[in-house]
């Protein structure tokens, strides 16, 4: 069978857009062929869009007995048809079209990698190894819907507060956050890395802006092989100028209200496809907070979990906690052996002005107040055992008047995660990066 060219031909409608104003009236939409179903009589087509789908009923003498038996179909086929539209309760949007002609503008295989109709569940690899057509699914669709919205509402409740947004290199000639985990690259006759943190010119930018946030990618060379770890993330980044880590706990924990309102708002929808509606809650506001003794504490009291002051936190640790603490809550004053040399020790300099933001045993952010006082950064440096001399253009910033900020980070595909309850951090992004997968 030959492909037929889209020639003139414009979809007049999304399959949303048709709806029973439309009763009576020619559309042309365009989509794929998620279902269909022969019934020697008649036939069904389930048109997907990226918008929805809407059912073209094929009845024969009641369609041209050319449409009606040349029309050759098949599971994601890309087609367009012109047809009229007629009001039919049992259909998605209540709604049918009786075609007068279809175009077939592109075909797939008889037998596709993976079930596309949504009745069995593909293994994630496979589905990853086919992920342009793995994400048509109605289930890919409502978690990319709800990142789609996450999205916006984050850059709108942080424009409606007076923030800007910013772009910071992700070629950059050393360490941000002094570690290893980066990745090297040529950079002509020279050796640069990717980026693992927007940190050293967003704390440089709100010395300028004052308010500047940024959604971006870094790059994260770890060989973890969690559900939770990925090699390119997307990170929401904040720094807040005159500020300090209370100040970024309350405008955190706003954000996270208004963003999970607006999704609530404007794509519920999606969130009972993922079954999700009585799960993506609004949370309860201030969030929680506990020191990191407190939870310490937590830790060795209800949960029976061994653990010496001044260690990380374990992941079979967090895994208990989330029995006692389920819903988002922040732990702050972290030991500052642990923290990057950026964040500002107590009064007390065992702890920090640092914090963790939780959603259950998933870690979603981390930030706090920053040191802002030249000569302090260089002397945390050194007790890092870093090389001040490699963060002179950084430094030198600190010159001219830095004020005193505060500010976090937040990786997106970890809170998608949560807020569409998925297993596995792989699925909250298109094309993941992981230490085994490069492509697609
Ligand atoms: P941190 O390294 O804790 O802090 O990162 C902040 C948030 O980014 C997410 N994240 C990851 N998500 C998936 N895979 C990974 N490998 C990964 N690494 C981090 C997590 C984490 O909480 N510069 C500081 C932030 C700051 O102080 O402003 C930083 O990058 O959700």
């Amino acid at each position: 069978m030959s492909l037929d060219e889209m020639a003139d031909w414009r979809k007049t409608h999304l399959t949303k857009e048709v709806t029973s104003k439309l009763i009576g009236q020619e559309v042309v939409l365009g989509g794929w062929i998620r279902n269909f179903r022969d019934l020697g009589g008649l036939k069904f087509i389930n048109l997907q869009d990226s918008y929805g789908e809407r059912q073209i009923t094929m009845k024969k003498g009641v369609v041209s007995d050319e449409l009606f038996n040349n029309t050759k179909l098949g599971y994601q086929y890309c087609i367009m048809v012109r047809g009229k539209v007629k009001k039919f309760g049992n259909a998605p949007g209540g709604i049918e079209i009786i075609p007068s002609e279809i175009k077939i503008l592109n075909k797939t295989p008889d037998k596709l990698p993976i079930d596309m109709t949504g009745e069995t569940t593909t293994d994630l690899d496979l589905r990853l190894n086919n992920r342009a057509l793995d994400l048509r699914s109605v289930r890919n669709q409502a978690i990319f819907a709800i990142r789609g919205e996450l999205i916006k509402a984050a850059r709108e409740f942080l424009f409606d507060n007076e923030f800007k947004e910013i772009y910071t290199p992700k070629i950059i000639g050393s360490a941000t956050e002094g570690g290893t985990e980066l990745f090297p690259i040529m950079y002509f006759d020279r050796e640069a890395f990717l980026t693992q943190s927007a940190q050293l010119y967003k704390e440089q930018l709100s010395g300028v802006f004052e308010r500047v946030f940024e959604i971006g990618p870094s790059f994260r060379a770890e060989k973890s092989h969690t559900k939770r770890h990925l090699c390119e993330i997307v990170q929401l980044d904040i720094e807040i100028a005159f500020a300090d880590m209370t100040d970024v706990l309350k405008t955190l924990e706003e954000l996270i209200y208004f963003v999970i309102k607006n999704i609530r708002n404007n794509q519920l929808g999606s969130l009972k496809i993922l079954e999700m509606e009585e799960k993506t809650l609004l949370p309860e506001l201030p969030f929680p907070r506990y020191t990191y003794d407190q939870i310490l504490d937590l830790i060795q009291k209800k949960c029976k979990i061994p653990i010496e002051w001044g260690e990380d936190i374990s992941t079979e640790a967090y895994r208990e906690l989330e029995n006692i603490l389920p819903g988002y809550y922040y732990i702050t004053h972290w030991p500052m052996a642990i923290k990057p040399f950026y964040i500002m020790p107590s009064k007390n300099p065992k702890y920090s002005e640092s914090f963790d933001l939780q959603k259950g045993m998933l870690e979603l952010s981390s930030g706090g107040t920053r040191v802002h006082n030249k000569e302090h950064l260089i002397s945390a440096l050194e007790l890092k055992g870093l090389n001040p001399i490699a963060f002179e253009s950084h430094l030198n910033t600190f010159d001219f008047g830095m004020p005193p900020h505060a500010g976090l980070g937040l990786g997106i595909a970890r809170w998608l995660t949560v807020l569409c309850g998925l297993n596995d951090i792989r699925e909250a992004v298109m094309y993941p990066r992981t230490p085994e997968r490069l492509t697609p």
